[in-house]
């Protein structure tokens, strides 16, 4: 694809996502997103929406609560932000971020989630490791040339500064190795590899569906606060929704539409597998049509 005009990694990033499996981008959002990202966290966790009940549904599945927990300083996990406001809809494809999701992953993609996290500090939750996608995705990886299946863009929006502060934490170059899964072996935020990265708010991290995350546990007398936006090959389905909300496409520009899966005509076999011959053209357009 011919990226004239948008960014691309520069060689030292591409080596570090093909060496490591994640990029760290420092300054991403400027001071006054991150409080407004910041302050519309504290106002949709008092609003309907879907969120994690633990014992009560099957793995990694969210069901509609009427609100979080109201405290702010308190664990809330919130899929699905498009609706809550516009801003959410123009972080799918925020310009200088987007550009190296396309330059990583290559046009015939999709956006397939996003979440708000608030990692509570003290609460006693131990952190745990993981890959992302699911039973079946944590046996598929890449080769370190090939496009990848899915990654995901994670905002932070705390300053994170010391270790065990809810760190995101990653074991570099995993994403080319099987997950452990047995007893004993599984992962965690202080096993040997783990590290547990720093950042401010602001930074974004991006990384690959396959590799070894996830939170440290968060001791620091603070919450810890992040977006997380995901995306994926247009063969792969998105999963915050059956299907995406006709009051949130009618607020997108072309190429937020077709990330949600607007081709441009109505569903036939095939459609998805091969992609509208203007796809290309469509993911190099600016973002505010
Ligand atoms: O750091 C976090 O809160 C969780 C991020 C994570 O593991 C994920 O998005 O898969």
């Amino acid at each position: 694809m011919n990226q004239k005009n948008m960014k691309t990694l520069t060689e030292s990033q591409r080596e570090q996502w093909a060496v490591d499996g994640y990029l760290q981008l420092e300054g991403v959002l400027d001071p006054d997103e991150v409080s407004f990202f910041s302050n519309e966290i504290d106002r949709i966790r008092n609003l309907p929406g879907y969120e994690p009940l633990f014992d009560k549904m099957p793995l990694g599945h969210y069901a509609w609560v009427e609100h979080a927990d109201p405290d702010p300083e308190a664990f809330m996990d919130r899929r699905d932000l498009l609706p809550y406001h516009q801003a959410f809809i123009d972080l799918i494809d925020r310009p200088g971020i987007f550009d190296l999701v396309l330059d990583i992953m290559g046009p015939y993609i999709q956006f397939s989630m996003s979440q708000a996290i608030v990692r509570a500090s003290g609460d006693g939750f131990p952190g745990y490791t993981h890959t992302d996608g699911g039973e079946a995705q944590r046996h598929i990886r890449v080769t370190e040339t090939s496009w990848p299946i899915a990654i995901k863009a994670m905002y932070l929006l705390t300053d994170v500064t010391e270790k065990d502060s809810g760190n995101f934490t990653v074991f570099p170059g995993s994403h080319m190795r099987p997950f452990p899964e047995s007893r004993g072996r599984v992962p965690n935020p202080h096993a040997p590899g783990a590290v547990q990265l720093k950042g401010k708010a602001g930074d974004c991290y991006l990384f690959s569906h396959a590799l070894w995350h996830g939170p440290a546990p968060n001791n620091s007398g603070s919450a810890r606060k992040t977006l997380l936006y995901n995306y994926c090959q247009m063969f792969v389905r998105w999963y915050d929704f059956a299907a995406p909300r006709k009051d949130v496409m009618d607020r997108c520009t072309p190429r937020q539409r077709r990330l949600l899966g607007d081709l441009g005509y109505e569903f036939r076999p095939g459609s998805y597998f091969y992609v509208p011959e203007d796809q290309e053209a469509v993911m190099r357009q600016a973002a505010v049509t």
